[in-house]
Formats: structure tokens, sequence, C-alpha cells
């Protein structure tokens, strides 16, 4: 009897959402930084076993838009969060909760969906911490669970799914069971460059950067791959600092997404990375959506 849940994760930036997904898939899906904000649209991760399937689905961090990005990125999270049979709302667990968190949990209220907190990072956490921490939210909220975990380590992630299971309905598989991700692998790759520059670069600059795949060519015979991507940023300073001197920093960009990929497909892959400026993009309505993020595929 194959059984179904829809789990939407949500949260503050940077608390460890996506890092937890991975975890739980055993890959990487959706990409993770040390920034907050750098997931910033919904990504889905199909995790089956047996006969139960988990339909995952990350969001970006809950945060007050600053621009037209912003806006797409605030518009995903709270859509991403109503479609979700169950909320899997995970925080830092070395903070008290936040307005952000105490928001989550007025929509939980009020619609009646059931929720399991995950308070994470618990390597950085006294044991004291841990229990003041599940103690104030026990305060504001009866989840159906509380799962102190540690994503970075995978240390109780199976206790995790041990508590999705109990929301697990009986259905046909929304997804085929080879199937563990919606994105396409040229998405993916235009992930995983921003990754690499939200990694190597400070401040400013990776914020204000997308990046678009303009050519993906996988070649079934050879198993060679043909990357060719834009990396959009806001301004000429930050396209000089993108570049580095000598080319270093871009270089880099390609090596690391080349080596990640190779990993993964098993065959060369080549990456041709251009820079170009357009100027404020992130507070262009047209620019915003022409770069992927457009409100029209959340409504969907
Ligand atoms: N110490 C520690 N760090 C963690 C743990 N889990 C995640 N991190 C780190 O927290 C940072 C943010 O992780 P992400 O998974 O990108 O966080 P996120 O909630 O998806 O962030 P946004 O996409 O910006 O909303 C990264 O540097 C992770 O390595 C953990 O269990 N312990
Ligand atoms: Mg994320």
């Amino acid at each position: 009897m194959k059984r179904t849940v829809f789990v939407s994760i949500v949260g503050r930036p940077n608390v460890g959402k996506s890092t937890l997904l991975n975890r739980i898939m055993g890959r990487k899906v959706s990409i993770v930084s040390g920034k907050p904000q750098t997931t910033r649209g919904c990504v889905r991760g199909i995790y089956t076993r047996g006969e139960d399937q988990y339909v995952f689905l990350d969001t970006p961090g809950l945060h007050k838009a600053r621009n037209r990005l912003g806006d797409y990125m605030e518009a995903a999270a709270e859509s991403g969060m109503q479609s979700g049979d169950v909320v899997l709302l995970v925080a830092d667990v070395t903070r008290p909760p936040s307005g952000t968190e105490k928001d989550v949990i007025e929509y939980l209220k009020k619609s009646g969906t059931p929720s399991v907190l995950v308070l994470n990072k618990t390597d950085t956490a006294s044991r004291e911490t841990v229990a003041g921490t599940i103690a104030a939210y026990a305060a504001l909220h009866s989840f159906d669970a509380v799962v102190p975990v540690c994503a970075k380590n995978g240390a109780y992630l199976n206790e995790v799914t041990d508590e999705l299971s109990h929301f697990l309905r009986e259905s046909e598989w929304f997804y085929p069971e080879d199937e563990i991700t919606d994105q396409p692998m040229s998405t993916y790759a235009a992930e995983l460059i921003r990754e690499k520059l939200l990694r190597l670069l400070d401040r400013e600059v990776p914020h204000g950067i997308a990046v678009s795949v303009e050519e993906y060519r996988a070649d079934g015979r050879t198993g060679k791959t043909y990357i060719r991507a834009e990396i959009i940023c806001e301004k000429e300073s930050h396209k000089r600092i993108i570049i580095g001197s000598g080319g270093e920093v871009i270089k880099k960009v390609g090596t690391y997404t080349r080596e990640e990929l190779e990993k993964m497909t098993g065959g060369p892959v080549y990456i041709d990375l251009w820079v170009r400026v357009k100027e404020n993009w992130r507070d262009s309505e047209s620019a915003v959506r022409r770069l992927g993020y457009d409100k029209k595929n959340i409504e969907e």
C-alpha cells in the first residue's frame, strides 16, 4: 500500500533547512552556505523509502523583503508553507523564538496544520540551552513533535522522518521511485555556481548575483557535459570582485562547480562562465522575473 506526505520545511534564514533536507535525502538537492538567504525559491526533495514517499519542499528563509527579489522569496516561502500536509519548522536551538517563529506558529494555529519543530545546531548548545529552548517553544504551541538535531553531522535525523511518518496517507505516489528532485540539471548547475559564489565572496556582492545557464548540453554517448552560464551582478565593481585578480575567483568558481558535477554525472564537465552587469536588477520587477524568480510559477 503506497503512502505519501508533503512536508514544507520553513524557518528563518541560515538555520539549516537546506542542510537538513540534503542530509535526509543522503545527497545534495539544495545549496547551502554560511550566509543568510541562500535559498531563493522552493526546491523539492523526493525521498522514497519502501512504500512511502516523502515530498519535501525546501523554502527560502522567512524575512522581510527589501527588494523585488525579496518579494519573490517571501511569496515562495509563504506559499511553500501553505502547500504542506505537515510543516517542519526549523529553528536554531541556541536562540529563543523570535517574531518570525511566532508568525509561523500563528499560521499553524489558524490553519490547524500539523507541525514538527526541529531544533537544529545542537552541536553548538549545552543541554541546558536545548532544554530551555524546548520549554520556550512548548509555551507557545503544542507541536506534534519536537526533535533536537544536528543536521550538519546527521544526528537524530531518523527521528525526524519517524515523526513525519505518522502523517503519511494512503495515496499513489506523485513522483517515480527514482526521482529525487523536480529541479532540472541546468537549474541545479546554476544553483551550484551561485553556491560557490556565496561561499567565496563577502558582504553584499553574492546577494546581488543571479546565475543563468544559457546552454546545457549533456552528451549521452560520450558522457560529456557542456555548460555556458552567465553570472549577473549589480555593479561594475562587483564584476571585478567576481573575476578576481588574474581571474582567480571565477576560476575557482568554475573548478569547484565542475568537480562537484563530475562526481555526480561520472563524466567530464566543461564550464564556460561569463560575468555581466545589470544595474540594480534586484529592484526591477521585470529583470527579477526574467532571471527565473517569477511569482507566476509560485501560484501555479
Ligand atoms: N554548527 C552547525 N551548523 C549547521 C548545522 N546545520 C547547518 N549548519 C550551517 O548553517 C549554515 C546555513 O545552512 P543552510 O542549510 O544553508 O541554512 P538555510 O536555513 O537553508 O538558510 P537559507 O536558505 O538562507 O534560508 C551553513 O553554514 C551550515 O553549514 C548544524 O547542525 N550545526
Ligand atoms: Mg536554504
